[in-house]
């Protein structure tokens, strides 16, 4: 930790302004505590920079304490910096940055700490190789997948895949304790980047238990887990799996099919008792499209037409694509949207108008549209809800192969010419705007864990609506994802590095 001062004959204080730092600035951000080191940067320019942030309302303090929250350097010189600092603090600094300069001029330039970026990073040759190289240690990696970056490459795909089998296998049977600790447990795997080779190399891995590491041991030896083999060609899982990949229908939907004797859909479709809702309906309707995956190529097609559709009603709109397209998967099961107008307010007709202008184009096949239930004044929620109070479409639209470059992802042989897609359109006013992108861009595993950071290390409570600091009680503002991931004090994780 940092404990020891700088200059030795400074004695340590708890404020820049009692540590002859200008008193008559208001402080603005009381979390931040910036330290500028002066080798290299040489101290005019110091006291320069010093009165500067001050001005700006931040904290600088004069002395490197454990309450530095971001040391700044203009030292391009990462080892003999490092060495330096270590020099400062032997043990390493818990949860504090090593910055370059950008990180202080970028942050100057907007007048407010901006979320910390791999770009400004000083990277520790010792403890923290450069990124998209092998960390040296695996004791490095966080329990929090919301401070791992994880893109769509994983080494460990037999494992994680193993373990995925099983923690469905715990959703269908309502088992939440199991199912969450392999997918955490999956979640960790995924985000290294290299193969692991033996149980030994992960014995400092957060996350896993006496249960993933048998499993994981077994896949190491043997190239497979007979526990997974044996749940594969299990009657009761296979039955399951096969219902909830009907659209509509969930693992309570299934268990109550196949406690009813049911076992294929020629069997469900033929019992006279069951009443498929509409979306089930829907759902065997469209069943060999919908049950397979969207491409990049048909969800970009998508992008342009929603788009459209929204101009052509509100041409202030604004669409963005989330979601697994917007952290670069290659395929999805759905395509997923944030809609809002630059007005609040507007946001309200958007949605009925961007389904008549597709219902006009003759490509809604189904819409479920939920209105917004959003009310400002019953956040915070103390518990977190599944589902957020935004105004909501779940659709199966009609897309023509002519509209996506390539064309379409079905069956070779299959020359209809158009499919049936699942499309998800949210539409939060443009003052939630930021949080509903940052709930939605998932996956799910970094939301839970951006949610249970939050709570746990800040004492704050986030969901898709707002950040409250229960602390200060008070609602943090934000209008991009970077401003929440640095209210939150963590380094910002570029969508296409949330794949936990
Ligand atoms: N989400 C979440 N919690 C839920 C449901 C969704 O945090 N209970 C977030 C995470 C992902 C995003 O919403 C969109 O959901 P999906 O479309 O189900 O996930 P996806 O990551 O887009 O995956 P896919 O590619 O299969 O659609
Ligand atoms: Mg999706």
């Amino acid at each position: 930790m940092f404990q020891s001062a700088v200059a030795p004959r400074a004695r340590k204080r708890s404020r820049p302004a009692e540590a002859g730092v200008s008193r008559c600035n208001e402080v603005k951000f009381e979390d931040v505590r910036v330290f500028l080191v002066e080798r290299k940067m040489g101290r005019s320019r110091r006291s320069f920079l010093t009165q500067l942030a001050t001005s700006k309302g931040f904290i600088v303090e004069n002395v490197l304490s454990d309450k530095v929250t971001h040391v700044v350097s203009e030292d391009s010189q990462a080892a003999s910096l490092w060495k330096w600092l270590r020099e400062c603090a032997p043990a390493d600094p818990p949860g504090v940055h090593v910055l370059d300069i950008s990180w202080f001029t970028d942050s100057m330039r907007e007048g407010k700490p901006v979320a910390v970026e791999t770009r400004h990073l000083i990277q520790d040759a010792v403890a923290t190789p450069p990124e998209g190289s092998k960390p040296a240690s695996m004791a490095t990696v966080s329990q929090y997948a919301c401070q791992r970056r994880t893109t769509t490459e994983n080494s460990n795909k037999k494992i994680t895949d193993a373990f995925e089998v099983l923690a469905e296998n715990y959703e269908f049977n309502e088992m939440d304790g199991s199912c969450l600790a392999f997918r955490r447990a999956a979640s960790v795997l995924k985000s290294l980047p290299m193969a692991v080779r033996s149980l030994r190399e992960t014995q400092d891995l957060p996350c896993l238990g006496e249960h993933t590491k048998a499993v994981m041991e077994e896949v190491l030896r043997c190239g497979r887990s007979f526990e997974v083999e044996k749940l594969l060609s299990d009657e009761r899982y296979q039955t399951f799996k096969l219902f909830t990949s009907v659209f509509g229908v969930g693992p309570k939907t299934a268990d109550k099919w196949y406690r009813g004797g049911l076992r294929s859909f020629s069997e469900v479709l033929a019992d006279r008792s069951i009443h498929l809702n509409q979306m089930q309906q829907i759902g065997f309707l469209h069943y060999g499209d919908i049950s397979g995956v969207v491409s990049k190529a048909e969800a970009r097609s998508l992008r342009n037409i929603i788009d459209e559709a929204a101009r052509a009603t509100t041409p202030a709109a604004k669409v963005a694509l989330t979601g697994g397209f917007c952290r670069e998967k290659e395929f999805g099961h759905d395509v997923d949207f944030i809609v809002t107008t630059p007005e609040l307010g507007g946001e309200e007709t958007l949605l009925p108008k961007i389904i008549d202008e597709l219902k006009k184009q003759g490509m809604l096949l189904y819409c479920d549209y939920h209105p917004s239930t959003f009310d400002i004044n019953k956040l915070p929620s103390p518990k977190f809800e599944a589902m957020d109070h935004y105004a909501k479409c779940f659709l199966i639209l009609r897309l023509e192969g002519s509209r996506v470059e390539g064309g379409l992802h079905i069956a070779e042989g299959d020359n209809r010419g158009w499919r049936a897609v699942r499309v998800d359109l949210v539409s939060p006013p443009v003052d939630r705007y930021a949080f509903a992108l940052l709930g939605w861009s998932g996956s799910r595993q970094f939301e839970r864990d951006l949610r249970r950071f939050a709570r746990a290390k800040r004492g704050m409570l986030l969901d898709n609506h707002a950040l409250y600091d229960k602390n200060k009680k008070e609602f943090l503002a934000a209008s991009t994802e970077k401003d929440i991931f640095a209210h939150l004090g963590l380094e910002y994780i570029e969508p296409w590095q949330r794949n936990a």
